[in-house]
Formats: C-alpha cells, sequence, structure tokens
C-alpha cells in the first residue's frame, strides 16, 4: 500500500523533522494540502511552503489543490518531473484539459472527489487518470470522522476501473485509522492519506514506530 503522510497536520517547527523521517520510513510521498477559502472554508499551504519542502527533498510531493478555479492553482506551483497533482473536478470548466496539461508537467494526475461529488468525472477521464483521491470527509479540515457511503464509492470506482481494465491507483484522504483503512482496502483502495488521526499524531520522533504499526495493522 502507498502511503502519503499530510504535511499540513505537522507543526510549522516540525516540518523538517517528519521529512527526514519520511524519508527514513520510505513513505511513497507527502500529500501537499492547498485550500483557497473558498471551495473549502480554510485557507492551507502556499507556493512558498512548497518550494521549501521541494528544497529538502527529493520525496514526491502529492499536491491536492482544494481550490474554485484550480487551472490557475496548478500553474502556480513549480511541479517537478516526479510529483504529483490532484483537484477536484467540479472547480474548474475543463477538467479534461487540465489533466492532460497536469500530465506534461508532474509523473502522475488525478481527480479528487469530495463526499457529493460524483463518480461520472472519473468515467468520463479515465484514460487520463493515474489515480483517484476519494475523500472520506468533506475536505478543509484535519481530524474529521469518515463518512460512511464513501466506501460504496470506492466500490464503485473499483468496478468501473475493472470494467475498463484500466488499473489506477485509489487513494482515501481523510480519517484513515487502521481500523478505516482495513474496510477501505476491502472497498478497493490501495493508497492511503495519512493524519491526526493516525501517523501525524506523536511528532517527528513517534513517526516510525507508528508507520511500522500501521503497516502491520493494514497488513494483517
Ligand atoms: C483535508 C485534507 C486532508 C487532511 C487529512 C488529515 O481536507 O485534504 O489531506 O490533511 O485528511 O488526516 P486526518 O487523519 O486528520 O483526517
Ligand atoms: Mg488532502
Amino acid at each position: 500500500f502507498n502511503i502519503y503522510p499530510s504535511i499540513m497536520c505537522s507543526a510549522p517547527w516540525d516540518v523538517k523533522g517528519y521529512i527526514d523521517a519520511f524519508e527514513r520510513a520510505g513513505v511513497a510521498g507527502v500529500h501537499f494540502d492547498v485550500m483557497d477559502g473558498h471551495y473549502v472554508p480554510n485557507v492551507m499551504l502556499g507556493t512558498d511552503d512548497f518550494d521549501a519542502i521541494a528544497s529538502i527533498t527529493e520525496l514526491s510531493l502529492d499536491v491536492h489543490i482544494m481550490a474554485e478555479g484550480a487551472d490557475a492553482f496548478v500553474s502556480f506551483f513549480k511541479l517537478r518531473p516526479h510529483d504529483r497533482c490532484c483537484f477536484h473536478p467540479e472547480t474548474c470548466a475543463q477538467p479534461y484539459r487540465l489533466l492532460e496539461r497536469i500530465r506534461r508537467r508532474a509523473s502522475a494526475c488525478g481527480l479528487a472527489l469530495s463526499p457529493g461529488t460524483p463518480v461520472g468525472y472519473v468515467t468520463e477521464c479515465l484514460e487520463l487518470l493515474d489515480f483517484v483521491l476519494v475523500m472520506a470527509v468533506s475536505p478543509g479540515f484535519a481530524g474529521q470522522t469518515m463518512v460512511a457511503d464513501h466506501l460504496n464509492k470506492v466500490k464503485r470506482i473499483r468496478e468501473l476501473v475493472r470494467r475498463a481494465d484500466h488499473p489506477i491507483e485509489i487513494v482515501i484522504d481523510g480519517n484513515t485509522t487502521v481500523a478505516n483503512a482495513r474496510r477501505m482496502i476491502e472497498a478497493g483502495a490501495n493508497g492511503f492519506v495519512v493524519g491526526t488521526s493516525s501517523l501525524m499524531g506523536e511528532g517527528p520522533a513517534g513517526f516510525a514506530t507508528l508507520y511500522e504499526a500501521y503497516l502491520t495493522g493494514l497488513a494483517s
């Protein structure tokens, strides 16, 4: 399973320590949340944060854009060839074109689906997708409780991916405790954004222990 710790769950003074811990643990990438105060009722992580983190690690940055007019936001960030980027399709006029643009700049592109956003976007754009980010909570804040119905959404995505014979990664974002993640895996998920409810609660020094226990918990 691919694990993407969410760096917005770090206190600013712990960011460097966390990045070092992620590198030692060998995580798949660093989840980087961008919030505009319009699409979501919160403001979070900007271009300087992105550049600062990119300057200290070669880990892939997994940029999750939660903004109205995602097209503009994508161009603000200096994505490196091994970074990833996803956005919410209902926030821009031409999601298909934006996916094509991201594909030219990053190693993987995806659509992010909030609770309430139809799976139909995935059907229409499947051929361009490397991954789908299914939100288990309404986007905007860490520390929320999962919305039960997202499991159903994951199953529907898994089924359409199977029928189209186009394997993509299905990543879940929000409240991915071990117990929840096991149910998400049963539904078809194979990637997890981890935050305050799982691996980001004990500071950089505690990350390695929590990470090992998490992987063991998923496998058992
Ligand atoms: C939320 C954001 C997420 C959070 C993550 C926090 O809008 O997109 O990436 O950072 O969900 O994890 P947790 O365990 O606190 O829910
Ligand atoms: Mg996120």
